[in-house]
């Protein structure tokens, strides 16, 4: 909506409030082939003709695995407090079980060595989507045994990294590995059964509950959370059937997770829909649920834009165009007899997202007022914008810098309203491989040029730079 503000006021943060920014193996690193590193579900899925935008992989990205110190340097002079980085399952274990590539370890030491030299707390998501192909081939997170290999990779990395890792996160995004990959195939390993959406949504909080365990067993007592992209899902209309539309969509996107994860129990208003989350049945087994409601010591809120969500085939859909614009991102919501739709007059961002500040402070008083005061991190924050170098060398991204000062002034208006926000990530340090939208979509504060990998600090970088050293953000004029 458009702001009726003239100025912005300064904000403070609380002292020790986190900065950060973040990445993902499959991402940046590139070298999928060196030292060990095994094929990944990403190394097979990029590969397959028009999976990705541009037949667009991640065997090169950003060059990262060999550019660590370009790249560190360059977090240094950001001055964050903490950086967020994946951990690729296939570096440790090439096959997803068996014997630790060493290798593999050495060059997380490496980065975690070069984090902790600069005096900025490493953030590391041990799964970031890269699951090894063989695990795939055995049935990846449609199988049960999948969680009892992951559970045995997070120790081995937790007992590898230890205490020099200041928050560990089980999964990144489980929502995405499980209905992107396994319900409408948009990511890897590209499947298309709800079913067995269903199965990998259960497999994997299991792996998390697993995981929580087993990190704590290697590495003693660490923060160690799990990270969602959780949304608000708005009705389309306040039509009945629009209402009920946007709760089934809600159900999906965050219910199936923050309820077992918080509450121990999976959301019965949607055993109508996912039949085998009821339990007591083959997929969750007894202790399952216990296990999945691990304590845990933060929660990771990746947050990019509000859902907006409507019935299928409504008619008045037909005679109002404006409130149902096809809205491609999301085909998830049809298995649910829902429309994903978004407003034509808010602003978007490349990606089709909705620029709404104000649904991140909903989300995050909502999930305070719903599961208490879990500590929660913003693991993700960030947009996608037709970034360019102009012809005088730099990337003036003020559409970014607009965005992520009105999500920061979010996060503030969360704290004032007393939420126990620890911490804010942008997405991305760099430019990356956008997974399906390959690197037509560029989300970094530093622009990479893919055909030199150089890199070039864009505006946002500077900007953020400065709100980083401030603790917070100064007057801003609109
Ligand atoms: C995600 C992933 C990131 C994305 C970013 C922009 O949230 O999908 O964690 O890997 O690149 O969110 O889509």
């Amino acid at each position: 909506m458009p702001s009726s503000e003239t100025s912005r006021s300064p904000i403070s943060f609380p002292a020790g409030f986190v900065w950060g920014t973040g990445t993902a193996s499959y991402q940046i690193e590139g070298a999928v082939d060196e030292d060990g590193r095994g094929p990944s579900i990403w190394d097979t899925f990029s590969h397959q003709k028009g999976a990705t935008h541009n037949g667009d992989t991640g065997d090169v990205a950003c060059d990262h695995y060999h550019r660590v110190e370009t790249d560190l340097e360059l977090l240094g002079q950001l001055g964050v407090g903490s950086y967020r980085f994946s951990v690729a399952w296939p570096r440790v274990q090439p096959t997803g079980k068996g014997p630790v590539n060493q290798p593999g370890i050495d060059f997380y030491r490496r980065l975690v060595d070069g984090l902790r030299d600069r005096g900025i707390a490493p953030a590391v998501t041990l799964y970031h989507w890269d699951l090894p192909q063989p695990l795939e081939d055995a049935g990846g997170w449609t199988v049960r045994d999948t969680a009892e290999r992951y559970a045995e990779y997070a120790w081995m990395v937790a007992g590898a990294l230890g205490g020099d890792v200041a928050l560990w996160t089980t999964l990144n995004e489980p929502w995405c590995s499980a209905w992107q990959g396994y319900g409408v195939g948009t990511q890897a390993p590209g499947r298309t059964d709800i079913d067995e959406a269903v199965a990998a949504t259960h497999h994997l909080l299991l792996a998390h509950g697993l995981g929580v365990e087993a990190i704590r067993a290697a590495a003693g007592s660490v923060q160690v959370g799990i990270t969602l992209n959780l949304t608000p899902v708005r009705p389309a209309t306040d039509h009945p059937d629009d209402l009920a539309a946007a709760r089934r969509v809600d159900g999906n996107q965050n219910r199936i997770f923050t309820e077992p994860i918080f509450r121990g129990r999976y959301p019965e208003d949607m055993f109508g829909h996912y039949p085998d989350l009821a339990p007591g049945g083959p997929l969750v087994q007894d202790g399952d649920l216990e296990q999945i409601r691990v304590p845990i010591d933060f929660l990771g809120v990746n947050f990019y834009f509000p859902k907006r969500a409507g019935a299928a085939g409504r008619p008045e859909a037909a005679a109002s165009p404006e409130l149902y614009l096809p809205w491609p991102n999301d085909p998830v919501a049809e298995h649910l007899g829902a429309v994903s739709v978004a407003r034509g007059d808010v602003a978007q961002t490349t990606m089709g997202w909705e620029v709404e500040p104000g649904a991140l402070t909903e989300l995050l008083v909502g999930l305070r007022d719903q599961y208490g005061s879990v500590p929660v991190y913003v693991s993700e924050n960030g947009a996608a914008f037709p970034d360019y170098v102009d012809q005088t060398g730099a990337v003036r991204d003020h559409d970014r810098i607009d965005y992520l000062d009105g999500h920061i002034r979010a996060v503030g208006a969360a704290l004032a309203a007393g939420v126990d926000v620890r911490g804010y990530y942008v997405w991305s340090l760099l430019d990356n491989f956008e997974w399906a939208h390959g690197y037509k979509q560029r989300f970094g504060l530093v622009f990479v040029d893919y055909a030199t990998q150089e890199r070039l600090p864009k505006a946002s970088f500077d900007w953020y730079r400065d709100i980083v050293a401030a603790n917070g953000l100064p007057e801003e004029p609109v």
